[in-house]
């Protein structure tokens, strides 16, 4: 009951596409100034219980993604994020990204039009459309390697790109399983088994696992799931997966600069993408990302040491 020994943190939390995200807004560690790359050290190195806190369970889930609000470097920035989830901390979020820019401009903080956002992966400039939908100018992303065959104990050999979207991918789309909700478990162990195989196997840095199929409505291009570094799948498409998966499509030349990809999330929510070249010869392109968010909770989280789990369920 020690008043005094509780800490107070102020969040807000939306969706995207299902995807969770819990803005923090106050009461979060300060990580002094400097750039986000070392910023993000600082937090894992010297705060990380934070993180735990605020993300993971009793008071968050497995699912959830964390957005800690920084002052910019750049000043030109709306503000500077630092993105985590329930196991460490991510380059780039798209989905946490959307959910965001529809916070800040729930909040009063932003109205329609363009924001630059400074994130540890770099900058990425995000439109609130008056519709409310949000598109995520990325940072540059690029396919690393072509159909590399992994060897999956119990499974055999696996193919699939690797990619940069923000994050690493491993994206694959020759895997023999359906693509549907009442299978998450199954699809869960299947990608868990390829992505401990990846990383034994000459990919140590991927921590997301994609795989493709036919979509269910009409009009998208894809269905995706895609396991994230914690074990969770993405509710939403994923926006720095989508982003992964345009730049593979953009190497083979399987989809045009400016022609639109709709991506289809394992719950059937959908993502726009496009992409423009950067550098064709390096095969860098600056993916855009489409999507809508909805606010769903505004609280404050309370941290008291006398909880014997005051700082998460690890
Ligand atoms: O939307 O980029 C994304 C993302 C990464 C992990 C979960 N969502």
């Amino acid at each position: 009951m020690g008043q005094s020994k509780t800490q107070r943190i102020q969040i807000v939390d939306s969706h995207t596409g299902g995807e969770p995200t819990r803005v923090v807004l106050s009461g979060g560690p300060d990580l002094g100034r400097g750039p986000l790359t070392r910023r993000r050290e600082r937090f894992q190195q010297e705060f990380d219980r934070f993180r735990s806190a605020i993300v993971n369970e009793p008071r968050g889930a497995d699912v959830m993604v964390g957005a800690l609000l920084v002052e910019p470097e750049d000043k030109t920035c709306a503000t500077g994020v630092i993105f985590f989830n329930n196991v460490g901390y991510l380059g780039m979020c798209g989905h946490g990204t959307i959910g965001l820019i529809v916070t800040l401009a729930h909040l009063g903080r932003i109205r329609p039009g363009v924001h630059r956002l400074e994130t540890p992966a770099g900058l990425v400039t995000a439109t609130l459309h008056p519709t409310g939908e949000v598109s995520v100018a990325n940072v540059p992303s690029w396919r690393a390697k072509k159909a590399v065959a992994v060897n999956v104990p119990g499974l055999g050999p696996v193919a699939g790109d690797v990619a940069w979207g923000g994050n690493w991918f491993f994206l694959v789309e020759d895997h023999g399983q359906e693509l549907a909700l009442a299978n998450v478990e199954l699809l869960t162990a299947f990608t868990w088994r390829i992505r401990q195989a990846v990383n034994a196997q000459g990919f140590p840095d991927v921590d997301h696992i994609e795989l493709f199929g036919p979509p269910a409505a009409r009009g998208a291009n894809s269905r995706n799931f895609v396991l994230c570094p914690g074990k969770a799948y993405d509710r939403s498409p994923c926006g720095t997966g989508t982003s992964a998966k345009l730049a593979c499509l953009a190497a083979d030349g399987k989809l045009a600069e400016g022609k639109l990809w709709t991506q289809e999330s394992i719950l059937g929510s959908t993502f726009t993408g496009k992409f423009r070249w950067l550098d064709q010869a390096a095969g860098k392109i600056e993916p855009v990302i489409t999507g809508a968010a909805s606010v769903n909770a505004e609280s404050t989280l309370l941290l008291d040491e006398d909880d014997p789990f005051c700082w998460g369920i690890k």
